[in-house]
């Protein structure tokens, strides 16, 4: 029996995919017996209810008048070094690169070497934020000298080593689906709210920023509507949205799409769609795509980032090249008109999703290298997932 670790976790806990893979993680690791201490500026918002060895602890920031910006940064390496003092920590797993890694390695300056820190690198943490020069070095010292650093496609490690100059190890840590809550649900009473029978429902779900490239979903969908009946559904809310609800009017197309807003429980809502729609312009992973998939809904996007190491064109999906909305209408078309094809596609989507990216794999994936950064000697399995 492997000793029971004390962890902190910070992510942003009220958006975002990072956030959603860090406090997944964290129920699991405290399911096997580790204790998990949540330092972060709210409650992470997938964590739900009462669980017997997690714990929150909440960043408060000073708004002393002085003070033009509010020292976060500062707050929460505070709060991370006193939770690790208190709590004897064994290590701080932080999610997102800035702040988080930097504030780690000052709260583990302040506790001393004993305690470790994992960073998490999760997308536009690097393909965004490591390309702004008032950013960079930044990241590069919270990277260099973080105990582990995790990425979660290996086209992201590509990429920070790239832009960064890395030569440390990166390990590879995939995002993740519980297959207890993703799983197809019956919504046979909820569908005919959002379709005719007869109609393809098609989804897309984000944050609507530029980088999901929201008008191409947009422009996917009218091209698959004036060939087969259709809907759309969007769910998120986000910094484009209003742009998209304009040239959804504009385009004549209100009374065919939905827009669903934030919605809390992904799995029913993924488990209305026929396809998901990803056209991304950059996507380090694509949890959304895995989410689907898990729920046996094939995707159909761009060819960026990570997206090939989750969607296999051709399988669980099509991929195109970025921009190209004429071949993803023409994919999502054939895939939608063939009911072998469809079937054949759902079926693998299942499949892949509970074998190569279940959390029992991944959960313990990252627990190995816990236990390699504290220099524990180990035996932590990584088990073969059943489809
Ligand atoms: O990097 C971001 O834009 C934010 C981050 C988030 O918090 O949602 O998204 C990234 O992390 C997810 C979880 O690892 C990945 O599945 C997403 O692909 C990734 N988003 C991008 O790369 C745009």
């Amino acid at each position: 029996m492997n000793r029971p670790l004390k962890i902190g976790i910070t992510c942003y806990p009220s958006l975002g995919g990072s956030g959603v893979v860090a406090t997944e993680l964290g129920k699991l690791l405290a399911e096997k017996g580790h204790e998990i201490h949540f330092i972060t500026h709210s409650i992470p918002f997938r964590l739900g209810k009462f669980h017997r060895n997690i714990f929150y602890h909440e960043v408060e920031v000073s708004d002393y008048y002085v003070f033009r910006y509010p020292p976060y940064d500062l707050s929460l390496a505070s709060k991370m070094h006193q939770v690790a003092r208190n709590q004897q920590l064994d290590l701080l797993h932080v999610h997102y690169a800035v702040p988080h890694a930097i504030c780690a390695l000052l709260a583990k300056q302040m506790s001393g070497d004993h305690l470790k820190v994992v960073t998490t690198l999760h997308g536009t943490d690097i393909t965004v934020l490591a390309q702004d020069e008032s950013l960079k070095d930044i990241i590069r010292l919270g990277i260099r000298n973080s105990d582990a650093v995790t990425a979660v496609s290996r086209d992201l490690i590509r990429e920070t080593r790239e832009l960064l100059d890395i030569e440390e190890p990166i390990d590879l840590t995939y995002n993740f689906v519980d297959k207890r809550i993703y799983y197809p649900r019956d919504v046979s009473e909820l569908r005919p709210e959002f379709a005719e029978p007869g109609e393809k429902i098609l989804m897309h779900i984000s944050n609507f920023r530029p980088v999901k490239r929201t008008g191409d979903v947009v422009d996917i969908f009218a091209k698959v509507a004036a060939r087969i009946p259709s809907r759309l559904l969007l769910v998120g809310e986000g910094p484009d949205l209003p742009k998209i609800q304009a040239k959804i009017d504009a385009m004549g197309l209100s009374h065919r799409v939905h827009l669903l807003g934030k919605q809390d429980d992904v799995a029913q809502v993924v488990s209305l769609a026929d396809l998901m729609l990803l056209p991304s312009e950059k996507e380090s992973f694509g949890l959304v795509a895995l989410e689907a998939m898990a729920c046996g809904v094939p995707t159909i996007g761009s060819e960026a980032g990570g997206i090939p190491e989750l969607v296999i064109h051709g399988e669980t999906g099509y991929l195109a090249p970025i921009g190209n909305t004429d071949l993803m209408a023409d994919y999502a078309v054939r895939l939608l008109t063939d009911e072998k094809l469809y079937a054949d596609f759902r079926e693998a989507c299942l499949h892949r999703a509970r074998t190569d990216f279940c959390n029992n794999r991944i959960t313990a994936e990252y627990e190995r290298i816990y236990y390699r950064v504290l220099g524990v000697d180990a035996d932590v399995p990584v088990p073969l997932c059943e489809a």
